[in-house]
């Protein structure tokens, strides 16, 4: 596969996506529930994965797609090419806020992320990674961020751990400076490669959630781990730390307790 002309490809087709996306928010959502009243699904996040579903295997006979409404295929191991697809990242915020929601998507080969997108869909901002050859916003390649410690930044965190988190963690938590928390793998994601943040924990990710962020990750010489220190696992839920190399290392210590 060549990847850049994937990635022309597939760019030019999320921005019109997006855009199309912009002109139909005014219409009415249909909203359906999922496993509980939070967790919901509406047309626009069914109509988005089954668009760009029907793009990829179309455009570059994609096998395996590993997504969040189910329109993907059963994928069972990493071997070859496998894409991961996020329609709408944080429905909660694109429901109630008409923003700070994003689409995101990813290629992997046998285990290595070869691009990763995280489209800020309001905003007209597609981020994305390619494998050596950088990040970028729009065309801007993105320079890695300082590697401040933990004590030097903000921490971002998704309201379901701070709500149980340990002594431990709120310890060190508090040594930050400060705690802040949006709702979305998108925006979370963000604030750590544009720099704003230095570490975000979650208890609770899906592969869609994070596949693209670990792309930028080997660009921008950011870490993402299991809070275990295992590498992510493409094919499961993980608890993870995304953060600058410096403040990884005592989260991950203190992540442990949660
Ligand atoms: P979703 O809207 O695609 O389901 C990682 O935190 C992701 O988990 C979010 O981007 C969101 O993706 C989902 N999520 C579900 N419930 C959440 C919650 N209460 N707080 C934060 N994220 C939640
Ligand atoms: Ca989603």
């Amino acid at each position: 596969m060549d990847l850049l002309r994937t990635h022309l490809l597939l760019s030019s087709h999320l921005l019109k996506l997006g855009h199309d996306l912009r002109q139909a928010l005014p219409s009415k959502l249909q909203i359906e529930t999922k496993q509980n009243r939070l967790d919901l699904v509406t047309n626009i996040d069914k109509t988005v994965e089954q668009n760009l579903v029907a793009y990829l295997q179309k455009h570059f006979a994609a096998e395996k797609i590993i997504s969040e409404e189910g329109y993907g295929t059963t994928v069972e191991d990493l071997s070859g090419y496998v894409w991961t697809i996020d329609p709408i990242d944080g429905t909660m915020n694109f429901i109630t806020q008409k923003n700070s929601f994003g689409i995101l998507v990813s290629l992997y080969k046998d285990g290595c992320g070869l691009l990763g997108y995280i489209y800020e869909v309001m905003t007209d901002r597609l981020y994305y990674a390619i494998h050596n050859y950088g990040a970028y916003c729009n065309g801007h390649q993105l320079q890695a961020p300082a590697n401040l410690a933990l004590t030097k930044g903000l921490l971002i965190s998704d309201e379901r751990l701070i709500k149980k988190a340990s002594p431990a963690f709120l310890k060190v938590a508090e040594e930050t400076l400060g705690i802040r928390s949006y709702g979305s793998a998108t925006c979370e994601t963000l604030s750590i490669i544009k720099g704003e943040a230095v570490a975000y924990l979650n208890c609770s990710t899906q592969p869609w959630d994070i596949a693209p962020a670990l792309v930028f990750a080997a660009e921008l010489d950011l870490v993402c781990t299991q809070m275990s220190g295992q590498a992510f696992n493409l094919l499961g839920e993980n608890k993870i730390i995304f953060a600058t190399p410096k403040a990884h290392t005592p989260l991950q210590e203190v992540a442990l307790y949660l």
